[in-house]
């Protein structure tokens, strides 16, 4: 698990209460003047997510691509259709042919595309992780979304505000079986789910849609008919939670099995006023990528190295301090729902 150094919030009660100001965080930020904090030489960032054509990688990309234009660097987002570390492999090595200055990715599987960074790293490009962890030493700096601890004790906290009288079976429906941060967000899930105030709550299956539309339907099909009484499904990844929504809709069970998780406002906005969903959360995904695009740059210029107790300021975000395992935090998530949904546009 990473350790949070910065601006996180770890209370699930305190994420609650964190409110629409968050959304304009870092929007407006006034241009900078081109040059301002640019590396030596051509700065060439790329980012690799664990899939394209997925909406939430799309809005990092944007924050990224805002970066590069303050810093006056190249962007450009390459990957797979699937979210496999095997199929993120040959992308890194391409990218290390083209010696890119940095490479910024969202690990599938982080054993898998370990040794391929670690190369990366030798041939001198910097690897920067965001939204996923790669392996220890396959990295210079994670930038994690949000703090570990408080996604999952916040994901628990969603499940028992959802669940009538904070009881019954609840089932979560995640991305890959090999991802780290929906492994890690299981993981706290789980211990949370051990404390007095959630013992009513009973996991009883944790299935894997591979951040597929279609399979993760088919999914949660199989949770609702493996589970007749299953009280909430909790899907922390945005391609999930939306096909989830559709497969509650489709079949009859909207308001009979409840839905939440981590997904984007745009893709669930017309769930939550059908009311299929109460409550979800996310972070600022757009401040993600413009967060990384910053720290690769930083990396690249050598202003930091990726040790722990560095610090550094980003326009419109703040200042950072790198702490263990080399990981920065970007902030509190954003709960959504029927009273706020309508000021986001994501
Ligand atoms: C999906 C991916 C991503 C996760 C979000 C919430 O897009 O699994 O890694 O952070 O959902």
């Amino acid at each position: 698990m990473e350790l949070e150094v910065t601006r996180s919030l770890t209370s699930p009660r305190l994420w609650h209460r964190v409110l629409a100001a968050t959304a304009s965080l870092g929007l407006a930020a006034a241009a900078l003047a081109p040059s301002a904090g640019m590396a030596q030489g051509a700065l060439n960032v790329a980012f690799l997510p664990k899939a394209v054509n997925n909406p939430y990688f799309d809005t990092a990309a944007r924050g990224g691509q805002k970066a590069a234009s303050e810093l006056g660097g190249s962007f450009k987002q390459v990957g797979p259709s699937e979210a496999t570390g095997a199929a993120q492999v040959p992308f890194i090595q391409d990218l290390t042919t083209q010696k890119v200055s940095a490479i910024a990715v969202s690990a599938a599987d982080p054993d898998a595309i370990a040794p391929s960074l670690r190369a990366a790293r030798s041939a001198g490009i910097k690897v920067v992780g965001y939204d996923s962890s790669p392996a220890e030493g396959a990295y210079d700096v994670f930038v994690n979304q949000a703090d570990t601890q408080g996604i999952g004790e916040s994901l628990v906290q969603m499940a028992c505000d959802e669940a009538p009288g904070c009881a019954g079976e609840i089932a979560i429906l995640s991305a890959t079986s090999t991802a780290t941060n929906q492994n890690a967000w299981i993981a706290v899930m789980q211990q949370t789910l051990q404390q007095a105030q959630y013992s009513g709550l009973n996991l009883v299956d944790t299935v894997y849609g591979n951040d597929d539309d279609q399979t993760s339907q088919q999914q949660a099909q199989g949770l609702l008919q493996a589970h007749p009484s299953l009280a909430v499904i909790v899907a922390p990844t945005s391609v999930g939670i939306a096909s989830a929504a559709k497969v509650l809709e489709d079949t009859g069970n909207a308001g009979s099995v409840q839905l939440t998780g981590l997904g984007t406002p745009n893709s669930l906005k017309a769930y939550v006023k059908d009311a299929t969903i109460k409550e979800f959360a996310l972070w600022n995904v757009e401040n993600l990528g413009y967060l990384t695009y910053y720290v690769a740059n930083k990396l690249v210029s050598g202003e930091i190295t990726g040790a722990p107790g560095e610090s550094f300021d980003v326009p419109t975000l703040g200042n950072y301090t790198i702490g263990e395992k080399s990981t920065i935090v970007l902030g509190p998530p954003q709960v959504f729902n029927a009273d706020n949904i309508d000021q986001f546009n994501f």
